[in-house]
């Protein structure tokens, strides 16, 4: 029997400073709606998707960095969201920024959630990978602090059983490492969604900043092909609050191919059909982990964070 599942990526256009989150939902309910006429299962919004992104500006006060998080999801302004997919039947991840209490400490991650059909919370992930920088950087054109306002995630790269196959999910830097796709890969991901915002001026290296949309593809299809899995990444795109964030949103099958693209810099759904048995059969006949892989040559991989030379 064939596992089908029709996936939509609901790219963004950029989200004002002063935007409410009530505005915002709104877009996205139209996206939802949209999605559904096209008879999409799931749609994949971007990362950080209720406000602005937020942390292109430094802020010192802490009720003012509060204002961007959710302490609760679903709360009064995303209910919306929540009982119209369950009405039409259509599941989402959702970025959002996340304040929690836990372990008698309050914490700020930068998360998704999946939504299955039903409009229950099925799964959830938090940014492993927090790219920029803690404090002011005044040579830089704007901010990028995502290491000032979140913590790294604490639930490693988990996979949920949902929408028929084996879902999984990270969030924009994610995307740039290996070791995000192969982690769930070993646990037989199917599906990788994630949102991204990716200014195309990277300050530390500059004279890549026209490579933004090369890589940006580039990582997410080699991803999607050596771990055999559909990759969805959606952009909020457009000139944000005067910040250049790329776009190109697309779904990526298992073979690395773009089966979608977006074509504008603003809110744009794109859709594509996902025979998830396209990823057994590169898992099992192209790749076939358990016969080819040799894990006891890897472990420079896992022993220490930064590169350790065997010349020094
Ligand atoms: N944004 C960027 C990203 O990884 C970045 C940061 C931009 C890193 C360009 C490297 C190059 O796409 C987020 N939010 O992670």
């Amino acid at each position: 029997m064939t596992r089908i599942v029709t996936i939509g990526s609901a790219q963004m256009g950029p989200i004002a400073k002063d935007e409410g989150r009530q505005a915002v939902v709104q877009r996205l309910l139209t996206m939802l709606r949209q999605g559904a006429e096209q008879g999409c299962d799931l749609i994949v919004f971007p990362e950080l998707t209720l406000t602005t992104f937020f942390p292109r500006w430094y802020m010192t006060d802490p009720a003012e960095v509060d204002s961007w998080f959710e302490t609760e999801m679903p709360n009064a302004a995303t209910q919306p969201l929540f009982d119209e997919a369950r009405k039409l039947g259509v599941g989402f991840y959702l970025g959002y920024a996340e304040k929690v209490t836990e372990g008698g400490a309050v914490h700020h991650y930068n998360t998704a959630i999946l939504v299955e059909k039903s409009g229950e919370i099925v799964g959830k992930y938090r940014k492993t990978h927090l790219p920029g920088h803690a404090e002011f950087e005044p040579e830089r054109p704007f901010q990028h602090l995502e290491k000032r306002y979140f913590e790294p995630g604490n639930l490693g790269f988990p996979v949920f059983q949902a929408f028929g196959g084996v879902m999984g999910m990270c969030i924009c830097n994610d995307r740039r490492w290996p070791e995000t796709y192969r982690v769930m890969g070993m646990q037989g991901v199917e599906v990788i969604m994630l949102g991204y915002n990716t200014p195309r001026y990277f300050a530390p290296a500059p004279g890549l900043n026209h490579l933004a949309d090369f890589h940006n593809h580039l990582v997410m299809q080699a991803g999607a092909y050596q771990n055999g899995a559909f990759v969805i990444g959606t952009a909020k795109a457009g000139v944000e609050e005067g910040c250049d964030l790329i776009g190109e949103s697309c779904i990526i099958a298992p073979t690395g191919e773009i089966m979608a693209q977006c074509k504008t810099m603003g809110d744009e759904l794109i859709v594509a059909t996902c025979d998830l048995d396209i990823c057994t059969d590169i898992q099992k006949n192209r790749w076939n982990f358990a016969g080819n892989r040799e894990p006891a040559y890897y472990g420079a991989i896992t022993a220490s964070k930064g590169v350790v030379s065997p010349f020094e």
